[in-house]
């Protein structure tokens, strides 16, 4: 069975608390007209579209005025872990989680819970405890922050990275593996579903996202799961990428061999290191591996802004420092179906303009340059076309990174996608003349 999780806007969720009933036609008018933020588009496609949430940022009107707008659910990046929740022993402490779940229950997200059972972010007094102890500390760990939030988390991440990298698909040595056994991970598990039989239940981890020692341990483990009725839901897939860790190019058949076990599955921590093209390409692809898969129900991003990952040096996140969209952004919007985008609070349309001039010339050659100016808006991407002379022959590009169709050079972005309302960038090409000294023609300017 197919989970669809088919998010109300704002507006829907509002007034169907005045009341009103929503009718199917209503709704997807609403995705349809409104499928220019990621949350937006997400729903028209049966996901959502989340973001890790801090709550010392929610005082920051940017941060939160992009949170608001293109997200549709909200994972607290560290606010729910044990050494936030339960510093001491049988004191717990809600108030910062609280602050994220509020926020977000007023905006009508969604909240993944993240997370109960972690070997990192632990309180040392865990690690102190026996064995007989540390299992009962753990159960009443889970009930109580389960039971807090009872009714209101969308998907529990109930068990965090329980697998050591690398290629032995062990466990990893925590005081819940070591002292009480592999048979943790299924306590925990049931325990959970009897704290909160309304919320799914998943196990989540990082270096699974592909088919590999690691990711076939987990496999296995749901697969002993579902084959015994130990209650697991979902899987996460955490979805941390960088040049050392790319995306796999058999994601998509991974998620798909989960899912066929009977699980739901999700992206839950994406972020990928790098910029333009190159980011949004890969990001794109984690999209369209989701998307290719009907039981990933949602993804999340790990953070807004670049400027708060906890890799930010990585700029792994669709928006940067300034909250402006990235080129991974519209590439996300894209292949979610959406477009436009990107944040006009104002309402304008984002344009470009694209202006030539030959900035060198020599009786075999010359040097082009295509200023890209952006208009009233900024804009987190732009493509021209430029249409060379046959028998011209392009030698060399910069600043650019180009498709080509015949004669026609399509210009996208290397580094240079973001500019600021009226801001200005340029791309440049040599080219061999072959007796034709005619100008290229450059198309129009498209954001995109
Ligand atoms: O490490 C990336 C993620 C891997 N999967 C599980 C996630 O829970 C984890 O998130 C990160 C947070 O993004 C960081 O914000 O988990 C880190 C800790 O393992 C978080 O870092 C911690 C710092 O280590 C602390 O010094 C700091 O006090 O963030 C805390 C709050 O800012």
């Amino acid at each position: 069975m197919r989970m669809t999780l088919l998010r109300l806007s704002r507006a829907a969720t509002a007034a169907l608390v005045a009341g009103a009933a929503l009718t199917a036609a209503a709704h997807s008018a609403e995705a349809a007209e409104a499928a220019d933020t990621l949350g937006s588009a997400a729903a028209a496609q049966g996901r959502y579209f989340g973001t890790a949430v801090a709550a010392s940022h929610l005082g920051e009107a940017d941060y939160v005025s992009t949170l608001n707008r293109e997200f549709n659910s909200a994972t607290p990046e560290n606010e729910m872990k044990w050494d936030a929740t339960e510093p001491t022993r049988g004191t717990f402490t809600f108030s910062a989680a609280d602050q994220v779940v509020d926020h977000a229950q007023a905006q009508g997200m969604d909240v993944r819970g993240h997370t109960l059972v972690w070997h990192s972010q632990l309180p040392s007094w865990v690690g102190g405890l026996g064995a007989a102890d540390l299992r009962s500390a753990m159960n009443n760990h889970i009930n109580r922050v389960m039971g807090h939030y009872k009714g209101q988390i969308h998907s529990w991440d109930v068990v965090n990275e329980a697998f050591q990298d690398g290629g032995s698909g062990a466990r990893r040595s925590s005081p819940f593996q070591d002292k009480l056994g592999d048979g943790y991970i299924e306590e925990a598990f049931r325990t959970a579903r009897a704290a909160d039989p309304a919320a799914k239940l998943c196990y989540n981890d990082y270096n699974t996202d592909g088919v590999n020692a690691k990711s076939t341990a987990v496999y296995t483990m749901v697969k002993d799961f579902k084959s015994r009725g130990v209650p697991i839901d979902c899987v996460g897939f955490q979805g941390h990428f960088n040049s050392n860790s790319p995306v796999p190019s058999d994601l998509r058949a991974n998620l798909q061999r989960f899912a066929d076990l009977g699980v739901d599955v999700q992206i839950t921590e994406l972020d990928i290191e790098g910029s333009g093209a190159a980011q949004a390409d890969s990001y794109a692809r984690v999209v369209e591996a989701c998307l290719a898969v009907d039981r990933c129900t949602g993804i999340t991003v790990w953070g807004v802004t670049d400027k708060y990952s906890w890799r930010s040096s990585g700029t792994p996140l669709l928006f940067d420092g300034n909250y402006a969209a990235k080129p991974a952004y519209h590439a996300v919007l894209s292949a979610l179906g959406g477009s436009g985008g990107g944040g006009n609070p104002g309402g304008g349309t984002a344009t470009c303009t694209a202006t030539y001039t030959r900035t060198a010339d020599w009786s075999s050659g010359y040097n082009g340059q295509v200023t890209i100016t952006a208009g009233s808006e900024p804009i987190g991407s732009w493509a021209a076309t430029v249409t060379f002379a046959s028998p011209q022959r392009v030698q060399a590009t910069w600043n650019t990174t180009p498709t080509w169709s015949g004669n026609v050079m399509t210009a996208r972005p290397s580094w240079n996608g973001t500019l600021a309302a009226g801001a200005s960038t340029s791309f440049g090409f040599t080219v061999a003349k072959n007796g034709s000294d005619a100008a290229p023609v450059v198309g129009g300017c498209t954001v995109s």
